[in-house]
């Protein structure tokens, strides 16, 4: 189950006549993780600081970014996201959590939801995994 299957379960059990219309509107309206385009419900890494040049869109967690590079068409574009990040923005409801290694490993850090800022010198081109919380 995705993260977006799983809000929509915890909903459904605070409301469950809600479900069905929820499950409608639910579909075209969700946010695309890793599309370069950081939406409502996204956990984003940017390529420098305040926010700069290219975005990567996390809608659910990823534990390795090894295997992931930024979108093409702004600064940074085509470089490895693996500690190659400076600044963040959570776009989310929940707060996230960053490891400077894989498997959220090493240093952690916690972001609150809708919270940006310029990542610390301990996480600064260090950050290597991903995940959110079920807390703001
Ligand atoms: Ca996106
Ligand atoms: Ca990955
Ligand atoms: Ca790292």
């Amino acid at each position: 189950m995705d993260k977006g299957m799983r809000k929509i379960a915890v909903g459904c059990a605070a409301v469950f006549s809600a479900c069905a219309t929820v499950l409608a509107v639910a579909g075209p309206s969700a946010a695309y993780g890793k599309d370069g385009n950081l939406e409502v419900d996204e956990f984003g890494l940017y390529w420098t600081t305040n926010r700069g040049g290219c975005v990567f869109d996390l809608y659910g967690e990823d534990l390795n970014f090894s295997d992931d590079y930024f979108k093409s068409g702004c600064s940074g574009g085509g470089q490895k996201v693996n500690d190659n990040t400076e600044s963040y923005w959570n776009r989310d409801v929940y707060a996230w959590k960053v490891g400077t290694d894989a498997g959220l490993d090493g240093n952690v850090g916690e972001i609150p939801s809708n919270y940006w800022g310029n990542a610390s010198t301990n996480f600064k081109n260090k950050i290597s995994s991903a995940t959110y919380t079920f807390h703001a």
